[in-house]
């Protein structure tokens, strides 16, 4: 295998040190920045986010601010999603579009006031379609990467964590709702949320020279919950059908064809990018194709990392792509993910997709899995 040269241009995150001595062996990049994806075993971050509690540096999920007197404004636009109605201290799972209605960036959308929000973005380089169309509407708006990198706290124990650290109050905060707070003087934005089904908190840094600092606290009190590292979990996020942009979506999806669309307002007044197209895709009766899960007729004995999206087929002929497959623990069945054309779902059929031992009978189901 090849090395990886360290630079500038790849970034490394405020808890870099505190990953290495934790042990972690593999990594990725995403937003051009280090995200540890696993420590060595994964069986036991699978069953330390399933019944445990984990600590996972997802740091590389960067914030793109817009803060000043147009900020709103901007972020609406931004957005094919109605926020008219968000209060501060709320965040809201939305879709960036193009003005085709495709799809760029699946983020959580935070606002910490009237004039400062924050995109929680997903790999892509949003800042520059951000400034880029910020500075051709003119408005008063300021367009930055703060020096923000969230922590994640995720499992059935985070709860208990969490109110341990910062108080019991923290159990009332609700579901991407999210509290400015600090930790031993560490500047913290504290909010309910994180890429598990599974619960927990999302901490995030606002001074990342004191990252190390962060993890250590948090690991300390997390002791006696038996804490350990983790990641983003691939066979989890499966399960609850949670969408990997860049992964998951095909190019040219719209969010519809991308299970995102409980999170589209077409029917309202604000005006935003993408917004004719994706009302073109409802009047002309919905999207083509679906997301769906699959149940797949073959064993997984080794994690399999798809190495490209591969089609599924129907006798021979593509009728949709596969985007992920993993055995589930929990289930004890080869699943997976697809976005495929909406009348095959709508027939029932069944499909084909490759396997590690060939190709395999599958059906589809609605998400999620658990
Ligand atoms: N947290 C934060 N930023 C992020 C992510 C995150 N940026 C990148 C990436 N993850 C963005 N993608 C997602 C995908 C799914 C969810 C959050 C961010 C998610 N979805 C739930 C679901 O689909 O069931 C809940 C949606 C809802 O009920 O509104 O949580 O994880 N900070």
């Amino acid at each position: 295998m090849f090395r990886v040269t360290i630079s500038p241009r790849l970034r490394m995150t405020p808890y870099h040190e505190s990953t290495v001595a934790a042990g972690a062996t593999d990594i990725t990049i995403y937003n051009k920045m280090v995200l540890p994806l696993s420590y060595g075993d994964l069986e036991a971050e699978y069953d330390r986010l399933i019944n445990g509690v984990a600590i996972w540096d997802v740091s590389v999920q960067r914030q793109v601010q817009l803060s000043g007197p147009d900020a709103h404004e901007a972020a609406q636009y931004f957005t094919s999603r109605d926020i008219t109605k968000m209060v501060e201290g709320q965040g809201k799972y939305v879709a960036m579009c193009d003005h085709a209605g495709n799809i760029m960036n699946d983020p959580v959308l935070m606002k910490l006031s009237g004039n400062r929000y924050w995109f929680s973005i997903a790999d892509n380089d949003m800042i520059l379609w951000c400034k880029g169309i910020a500075a051709e509407k003119g408005w008063d708006v300021e367009v930055t990467e703060p020096d923000v990198s969230p922590l994640a706290v995720q499992g059935p124990k985070a709860e208990d964590l969490i109110a341990e650290l910062f108080g019991e109050h923290v159990r009332d905060i609700r579901l991407f709702r999210f509290i400015e707070t600090d930790l031993d003087g560490i500047p913290l934005v504290l909010c309910r949320s994180g890429w598990s089904k599974q619960g927990g908190f999302e901490l995030f840094l606002q001074d990342g020279s004191r990252g190390n600092e962060l993890w250590d606290l948090v690991v300390a009190a997390g002791e006696k919950y038996d804490i350990g590292p983790g990641a983003p979990n691939h066979v989890e996020r499966v399960e609850s059908g949670l969408l990997s942009y860049g992964g998951d979506h095909t190019p040219g999806s719209n969010p519809f064809e991308v299970g995102m669309g409980g999170y589209v307002d077409t029917d309202t007044d604000v005006d935003y990018i993408g917004k004719a197209a994706l009302q073109h895709v409802v009047a002309n009766g919905g999207p083509e194709r679906v997301f769906v899960g699959l149940n797949v007729d073959a064993a997984l004995d080794e994690p399999w990392p798809l190495p490209a999206r591969t089609p599924v087929t129907v006798d021979g002929d593509q009728v949709g792509t596969l985007c992920a497959i993993v055995h589930s623990h929990r289930l004890g069945r080869t699943i997976g993910l697809a976005q495929v054309n909406r009348d095959l779902v709508e027939s029932n059929a069944t499909v084909q997709v490759q396997t590690p031992t060939g190709l395999a009978d599958a059906t589809t189901q609605s998400l999620p899995f658990i």
